[in-house]
């Protein structure tokens, strides 16, 4: 390079930086143009409808109250806490995120205390398993992409007891069995959104100790149209530092 370099006239120096200049310019123009025909993203937000208030029960509850294995009360949540429950009387509602189209969502498993095996798994979309009380290990992650439109707004996610069971976000919920949501956080994991799930499986008597599986739902903070944008961006860093050298060589 640097041989080639020598032998350059500065006629041909600056016919290089002006047709690199022009590269770099072009590569303005596309970018602008690219982030200004991506529609203005709305900001995600989750939210939980009215459903039945109560506290997460402290040790002197049923079966030790709140007291999943593996809970070291992130955000503060823990037995006390107010919870929003649904059961089988509160078809339609649950935990919402608005826009309903094309989200990303995080979803963490976070401890359990259930006889029963538990899974949670996503509806629609590509069905994935999320959880399996028998087989993740607490802080397992998973990122889930819903491409297309989620009904209502809805996540749509369920509960599953090894007993046949089931709880679903929005309904149906099986009598017997609650989902309940925390507050909604903003957060180390989430800037746009986090809330603890808590699903009560029934099992051995209604305890309703909302500890049967936990995890954390949190909004995915970046959207595709900035990573795009980012990528235009690092090209265009490229670019410069591709100028710069160039420059630089030439001044040897
Ligand atoms: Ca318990
Ligand atoms: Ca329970």
């Amino acid at each position: 390079m640097i041989a080639n370099s020598t032998c350059q006239s500065p006629y041909q120096s600056s016919r290089s930086s002006a047709f690199l200049g022009s590269i770099a310019a072009s590569a303005v123009v596309a970018a602008v143009a690219m982030f200004s025909a991506v529609p203005a993203q709305a900001v995600t937000t989750l939210s939980v409808d009215p459903g039945f208030a109560d506290v997460l029960p402290n040790a002197g509850a049923p079966n030790g109250g709140f007291n999943p294995a593996g809970w070291t009360n992130p955000d503060g949540v823990g037995q006390g806490s107010p919870i929003t429950y649904f059961d089988s009387s509160t078809g339609g509602l649950g935990l919402k995120v608005s826009p309903t189209t094309n989200q990303t969502l995080r979803f963490t498993y976070l401890g359990k205390e259930a006889g029963y095996t538990n899974t949670s798994y996503i509806i629609g979309f590509n069905g994935d398993t999320l959880f399996n009380t028998g087989t993740s290990a607490y802080g397992d992650t998973k990122t889930v992409v819903f491409n297309g439109t989620i009904t209502a707004g809805l996540v749509p996610f369920e509960f599953h007891a090894s007993t046949g069971d089931s709880a679903r976000n929005g309904g149906p919920i099986s009598a017997g069995l609650r989902i309940a949501f925390s507050d909604i956080f903003a957060n180390a994991y989430s800037a746009l959104g986090t809330v603890y799930a808590f699903f009560d499986d029934g099992g051995a008597g209604p305890d309703h100790d909302y500890d049967d599986l936990v995890m954390r739902i949190s909004v995915v903070p970046v959207p595709p149209a900035l990573l795009l944008f980012g990528s235009g961006l690092a090209g265009l860093g490229l670019l410069a530092r591709r100028r710069r050298q160039k420059a630089a060589v030439n001044a040897i």
